[in-house]
């Protein structure tokens, strides 16, 4: 069997609900094979991050080296890149390996209001990666901070993505969730691409939520991988995410998490 491979560059989450955990298991949902090259260990639970402890960017570099020369991969996604030198590490071998399905989750702050890159970080994730993705699923926080304007609204929405287009992303796909809504109003992503598309659901209200951009934006990778389009991803991701939101488990004594095997879980629990 051969599978299609993609490749999650981010950080370790101790709690298994966020991060390379979360990569990892939403690619596999998809039927894919899953690999990880870590940014960060962060010390986590339920009630947030008590601690960070990046890798050497020298260290990143050979992960890289070592996976993609020998098995490579048919996308990569990357998610919490806390340094600007980790993102030049990563950059460079996006580069040297010319990988073109590259899928960036701009993952900024977690959810108990922990910084999880720096602002140099931020600085050069706009300068340097941006430019070089097929893909970038930023919430409305984050899509915020990448267009230098406020959020209000779905045209406010369409007009953030046209800005981050314009930062040289062929994809923009801003996640609707933390709009300001009412509680019957449904959850409206926007994709513009040159095109504006948009993708609604059902808003399913969970406090159990961490993890779920990281799980959105790997089913997008898992897509994107598969050489599907981007409008078909991001709706077969928006699909995934809808049920693995249904599942949430419950942990510890605060945030529980998206599950993406809810069907499994139910047949074992
Ligand atoms: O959800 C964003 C995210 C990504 N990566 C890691 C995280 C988090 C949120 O907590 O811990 C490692």
């Amino acid at each position: 069997m051969k599978p299609v491979k993609v490749l999650c560059i981010g950080g370790s989450d101790t709690s298994g609900g966020a991060g390379i955990q979360a990569d990892l298991k939403a690619v596999s949902a998809c039927g894919c094979w899953g690999m990880s090259v870590i940014t960060a260990v962060t010390a986590q639970n339920t009630g947030g991050v008590s601690g960070i402890y990046p890798v050497a960017p020298e260290f990143v570099a050979k992960q890289l080296d070592t996976v993609l020369k020998d098995i490579g991969a048919d996308a990569v996604k990357t998610g919490m890149l806390p340094t600007e030198e980790i993102i030049q590490a990563v950059v460079r071998k996006i580069k040297k390996y010319k990988i073109n399905k590259v899928v960036v989750d701009p993952v900024m702050i977690a959810k108990g209001g922990k910084n999880l890159m720096n602002g140099k970080a931020r600085t050069a994730l706009v300068k340097d990666l941006l430019p070089l993705a097929f893909a970038v699923t930023p919430n409305i926080p984050e899509a915020e901070i990448l267009a230098k304007m406020k959020i209000k609204s779905i045209p406010d929405m369409k007009e953030a993505a046209l800005k981050i287009h314009e930062l040289g992303v062929k994809n923009v796909l801003i996640k609707g969730g933390h709009l300001p809504a009412d509680k019957k109003s449904d959850v409206t992503d926007i994709l513009y691409n040159g095109s504006c598309y948009e993708f609604s659901s059902q808003r399913i209200h969970s406090r159990d939520t961490h993890g779920t951009g990281c799980t959105y934006a790997s089913a997008l990778s898992a897509g994107i991988a598969r050489g599907g389009g981007i409008v078909d991803a991001a709706l077969q991701a928006k699909i995934m995410m809808v049920a693995a939101i249904k599942n949430t488990v419950t942990l510890g004594m605060g945030y529980g998490s998206v599950n993406v095997f809810g069907e499994l879980f139910k047949k074992h629990c």
